[in-house]
């Protein structure tokens, strides 16, 4: 049996599931050890003899969203994704670092993202510090910044109408909703979650794998399991630059071209924290991401 057109929904690097034009899952693995690793929504061909199923090719990918494993070497998390879509909630409370992360990342793979406030039900009346200085920012960057919640007449009907057809993947910390998302985006979700876990003998329930579901409109949601980082050191310094706009004007505009941003005359960076142009926290979050990626 040979199938072409393909999608890998699921991937664990020895092998993965993948979804026939027909829907049905089947079990499949690279040919060989040197044969490069399907990661979840490749298109790829495959075949199965009386043993197994095989990956024969994978398809050329729009793009690929690397992550750093934990030496730092980047592994594939999903390919073919039109949005990143960052999961953040009054709680867990949101991590800045963590939402900068996946601004440089989308910045860097060019992927447009979008920033989804969720369980507005629990949000607090007066929005705090760290959600005004997002908002600003967002604004002053052009990210779209969303707020919506399982519990509100509207729910999702923005997000699902602002990513019509997109494939988009939903990323950000345990316990902030992805797949109370995902299933309220995909109403059949859960029945092939039970499918999944069937075909993978694993049983479980919980968000362990990074897995595509087709939306009933086309595209597809990606949810992808809780993070508490997102390492970056795959990509270069003006990746991060390019997800920091301001900072990296203001360093351009500083005397020296050699400027520490310390006790040197007239650094714009200086000049900008202390007139409030420039944001303490972001500063610190540039420097910081700046130092990861060898800059
Ligand atoms: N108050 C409130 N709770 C919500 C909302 N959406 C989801 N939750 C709850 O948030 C909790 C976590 O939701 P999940 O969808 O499992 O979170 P997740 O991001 O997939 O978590 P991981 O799989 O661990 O990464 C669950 O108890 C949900 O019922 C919402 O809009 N409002
Ligand atoms: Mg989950
Ligand atoms: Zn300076």
């Amino acid at each position: 049996m040979d199938e072409t057109g393909s999608r890998v929904i699921v991937s664990s690097g020895n092998h993965c599931l993948v979804a026939d034009s027909s829907g049905a899952l089947h079990r499949c693995h690279p040919r060989s050890r040197r044969a490069p690793r399907p990661v979840c929504g490749d298109r790829v061909d495959w075949s199965a003899d009386a043993t197994a199923g095989w990956i024969d090719a994978i398809r050329p990918r729009t793009n690929l969203i690397e992550r750093g494993d934990f030496r730092g070497r980047p592994r594939g998390l999903a390919a073919n994704i039109d949005r990143i879509v960052v999961v953040i909630a009054p709680q867990p409370a949101p991590d800045a670092l963590l939402i900068d992360r996946y601004i440089v990342l989308g910045e860097a793979l060019r992927i447009p993202l979008l920033i989804w406030c969720h369980k507005q039900d629990l949000a607090p009346s007066t929005p705090t510090g760290a959600m005004h200085a997002l908002r600003t920012r967002c604004e002053r960057q052009g990210i779209v910044l969303m707020t919506g919640s399982l519990l509100s007449d509207d729910g999702l009907a923005h997000l699902r109408t602002a990513t019509r057809h997109e494939a988009l993947i939903l990323v950000g910390q345990s316990g902030v909703g992805k797949s109370s998302i995902t299933q309220a985006l995909i109403p059949t979700a859960s029945r092939r979650i039970g499918e999944i876990s069937a075909t993978s003998g694993q049983g479980r329930h919980t968000t362990s794998a990074t897995t595509w579901f087709e939306r009933p409109d086309g595209g597809a949601v990606v949810d992808s399991p809780g993070v508490r980082t997102l390492r970056l050191d795959h990509l270069s310094a003006s990746d991060v630059d390019a997800a920091y706009p301001e900072i990296a004007a203001a360093t351009r505009r500083c005397r020296f071209n050699d400027c520490r941003h310390g006790h040197e005359p007239a650094c714009a960076i200086r000049q900008g924290l202390e007139s409030g142009e420039i944001d303490a926290g972001q500063w610190q979050r540039w420097q910081r991401l700046r130092e990861e990626t060898g800059g």
